[in-house]
C-alpha cells in the first residue's frame, strides 16, 4: 500500500451537511483508488460510543475516541474521514495534538489549523431540520442542543472552510472537490 494516511475532521453544526461531504469525499477517494474509511459521529454512537451522551463530558469521550480511532486509521495507511459536530475547540485540539504529538508525522489533522468547517449558519441548519431535532430543542424536549443550548466554538483558522455563496450552499461534490485539492496540495493523494 502506497499511501500516507491522515484524518480529516469535519465540524459544525447538526444539519450541516457533515456526513454528506464525508460520503462525497469517501466516493472520490474510492474512484481514485484511495483507501478510506469515514468515522461518523452519529453512527458511531450506536457501536463504539453507545455508553455516551451529550453531556459536556461525554462528548470529551466521544472526541477522544473518536482522535485515537482516526490515529489508528492514519497509521494503517488509510484517509480517515472524521465527522462529528465536535463542538469544543479544546477537544479538536487535543486531537490535532494526538496526531502530531505522535511519531506518525504523516499521519496529521488537519489542524485548527486543520479541520474541515462547515461554516454554514444555524438559521439554514434549523430550518433544514431533517431529523426534527432542532424543533424538539426549541421545545425545550432535548436539553443541551449544540446551537441552541449548547455552545459551538467555531475554529478560529481552520484549513478549508465551506460555506454558503450568495445563500447559497455548494453541492456535495463541489465541497468534495475543496476537501479532494486540499489532499492533492499537502501530497496525500
Ligand atoms: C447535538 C445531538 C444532540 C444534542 C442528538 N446536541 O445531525 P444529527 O443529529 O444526525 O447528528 C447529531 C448527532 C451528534 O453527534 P456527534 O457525535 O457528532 O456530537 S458531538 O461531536 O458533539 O459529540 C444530532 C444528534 O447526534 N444529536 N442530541 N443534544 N446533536
Amino acid at each position: 500500500l502506497n499511501q500516507k494516511g491522515c484524518v480529516v475532521w469535519i465540524t459544525g453544526l447538526s444539519g450541516a451537511g457533515k456526513s454528506t461531504l464525508a460520503c462525497s469525499v469517501g466516493r472520490e477517494l474510492h474512484t481514485r483508488g484511495k483507501l478510506s474509511y469515514i468515522l461518523d459521529g452519529d453512527n458511531l454512537r450506536h457501536g463504539l460510543n453507545k455508553d455516551l451522551g451529550f453531556k459536556a463530558e461525554d462528548r470529551v469521550e466521544n472526541i477522544r475516541r473518536v482522535g485515537e480511532v482516526g490515529k489508528l486509521f492514519a497509521d494503517a495507511g488509510l484517509i480517515c474521514i472524521a465527522s462529528l459536530i465536535s463542538p469544543y475547540r479544546r477537544d479538536r485540539d487535543a486531537c490535532r495534538s494526538m496526531l502530531t504529538d505522535s511519531n506518525f508525522i504523516e499521519a496529521r489533522l488537519f489542524g485548527d489549523a486543520s479541520y474541515v468547517f462547515m461554516n454554514i449558519p444555524l438559521e439554514v441548519c434549523e430550518k433544514r431540520d431533517a431529523k426534527g431535532l432542532y424543533k424538539l430543542a426549541r421545545a425545550g424536549k432535548i436539553k443541551g442542543f449544540t446551537g441552541i443550548d449548547d455552545p459551538y466554538e467555531p475554529p478560529m483558522n481552520c484549513e478549508i472552510e465551506i460555506q454558503q455563496k450568495d445563500g447559497v450552499c455548494p453541492t456535495p461534490s463541489a465541497m468534495a472537490g475543496q476537501v479532494v485539492s486540499y489532499l492533492e496540495e499537502k501530497g496525500f493523494l
